[in-house]
């Protein structure tokens, strides 16, 4: 069964999963053996790894994220095509298409298709939509796109449809690593009611309580980074909240 298959079952249970993102720059072993021992006993769904601008060899930090997360699905999460690693267990294959620069809609994907084939790397069509989340981001800057602003759901359900239209198999509505704001729990909502592939929603993501608010408005996969980062203890809450959540 391949790893979109797995995660689409889950959902289809109608469980609400939870994406660990962790950023080879800035979480090195300890981290990744924090987090093993504060979840033990509810691990998290998935792992992402990547970030807008990496240095660190990619594989390094899977092999290390596998030696104590060997059951979890590990799927790369890449801003760019250095990001890839034959040793992940497939990739969110992005197309940012809330933006209009044909680079990060098409451009990347075209240069990293013969690298991924060559790797058999699963891929998982994701349409990402990047959210205003009241401040500038890193992606916001790296892809110079502007970002749907947050009171525009109209616009965002649209973008949503015409992802899932084109054939997409997944959604990712990102407001940015360390955004002031999450996207907003209406606009989850809105494209819950438009579409019916998985919705993944991320940045900003720093309580408890907001990721229950974005589960109960539709999304399927929140994604939690820089709150884990800051302070790794609270991974085993997060975990159950979200697995809570029916
Ligand atoms: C960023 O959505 C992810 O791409 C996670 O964001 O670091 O703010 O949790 P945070």
């Amino acid at each position: 069964m391949s790893i979109y298959e797995i995660i689409l079952n889950k959902i289809k249970q109608g469980r609400k999963l939870i994406a660990l993102l962790i950023d080879p720059d800035k979480c090195g072993e300890e981290f990744v053996a924090q987090i093993k021992h504060n979840t033990e006993g509810s691990e998290p769904d998935i792992i992402l790894v990547g970030g807008s601008i990496v240095s660190t060899p990619i594989s390094e930090t899977i092999c290390i994220i596998k030696r104590y997360f060997d059951q979890t699905p590990l799927i790369l999460f890449p801003g760019n095509i250095s990001q890839l690693s034959p040793e992940a267990d497939a990739v969110l294959f992005l197309s940012l298409i809330s933006g209009r620069n044909p680079e990060y809609i098409i451009g990347q994907q075209v240069m990293s298709a013969p690298t991924i084939k060559r790797m058999s790397l699963e891929t998982i069509p994701t349409g990402y939509m990047l959210i205003n989340g009241g401040c500038s981001t890193a992606v916001q800057y790296v892809s110079s796109t502007t970002p749907i602003p947050a009171d525009k759901s109209d616009i965002a359900v649209a973008t949503a449809m015409a992802g899932e239209m084109l054939g997409l198999k997944a959604l990712y509505l990102e407001a940015g690593s360390g955004a002031i704001n999450h996207v907003p729990a209406e606009m989850v909502k809105a494209v819950r009611k438009s579409v019916k592939i998985p919705i993944i929603v991320g940045g900003g993501i720093r309580t408890r309580e907001s990721a229950l608010e974005l589960c109960k408005a539709g999304a399927d996969i929140i994604v939690v980074g820089t709150a884990l980062e800051e302070e790794p203890d609270k991974a085993k809450d997060f975990i159950r909240t979200i697995h809570s959540c029916k």
